[in-house]
């Protein structure tokens, strides 16, 4: 009978990827409330009253603005349920994402 040799694990990868990122975006409208965009993003994205007014105003005088970047599921369902809440309240405040470069 032939020995059996066993050899050490071979090391096939050692860097460890992080996975790619995927920016919500607030886009500006003319008929949501202020305070209901700030509502919104304290809620969801758990923001206090003046990172969320910051956030708010800014897409209000550039037409959009980056909330935060999250996994692709994470932004995704973020970003549904921001924009569900506006909807159930009949304005059309929209949340998108896209992936970051
Ligand atoms: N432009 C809206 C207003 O003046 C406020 C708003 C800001 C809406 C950011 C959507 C996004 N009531």
């Amino acid at each position: 009978m032939p020995e059996t040799i066993t050899l050490p694990p071979v090391q096939l990868e050692t860097r460890t990827r992080r996975p790619p990122l995927h920016k919500v975006m607030l886009v500006n409208d003319d008929f949501t409330p202020r305070e209901f965009v700030v509502l919104v993003l304290k809620a969801v994205f758990r923001m206090d009253e003046g990172q969320a007014s910051k956030v708010m105003m800014t897409a209000h005088q550039r037409g959009a603005c980056v909330v935060a970047v999250f996994t692709r599921d994470v932004a995704e369902e973020k970003a549904t349920l921001a924009t569900d809440l506006a909807r159930k309240r009949e304005f059309p405040l929209l949340f998108t994402t896209e992936p970051e470069e």
